[in-house]
């Protein structure tokens, strides 16, 4: 009973989150969890995790279209990068599941997900210095919806 308290108390402000429109990495775990759907929207725009300290990354696509129309990957940007640039340069790089290889972009990235289909999930992890980081689903079409911003401080 007493569990069950609590996850409706920690419900309630990931709710008010949320409503604020920031996703805070879980205190203990430097965790966060983005989720993707077929009308090309991430669950949050804005995330915080702890700088300097492993962060764990679940992704999970949500949809049920086929991956070759609607797959999603999250690919987070050096702080300061252009993610109209870099959605831009992704459309070309199909081969690569739209990570472009060359080592302009490749620098840009600091970490990335794979290309999910409808139902998968990939977990990824990485370490931030205190900033802002942009990411993007680089899936074609996708960049100008699906972008937000990871704040580690
Ligand atoms: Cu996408």
């Amino acid at each position: 009973m007493k569990i069950i308290m609590k996850s409706k108390f920690i419900t309630f402000f990931a709710i008010l989150l949320g409503a604020a429109g920031v996703a805070l990495a879980d205190h203990h775990g430097n965790k966060i969890e983005i989720t993707a759907n077929d009308t090309m929207q991430f669950n949050s725009k804005a995330f915080e995790v702890a700088a300097g300290k492993e962060v764990t990354l679940v992704f999970k696509n949500l949809g049920n279209l086929p991956k070759a129309a609607m797959g999603h990957n999250v690919v987070i940007l050096k702080p300061g990068t252009a993610t109209a640039t870099y959605g831009m340069a992704a459309v070309s790089a199909a081969a690569s599941e739209y990570i472009p290889q060359d080592d302009a972009n490749k620098a840009l990235v600091v970490a990335h997900t794979k290309l999910l289909g409808p139902g998968e999930e990939d977990t990824i992890t990485f370490t931030l210095e205190p900033g802002e980081y942009p990411f993007v689903c680089s899936f074609p079409g996708h960049f100008g919806l699906m972008n937000g911003v990871i704040t580690a401080k």
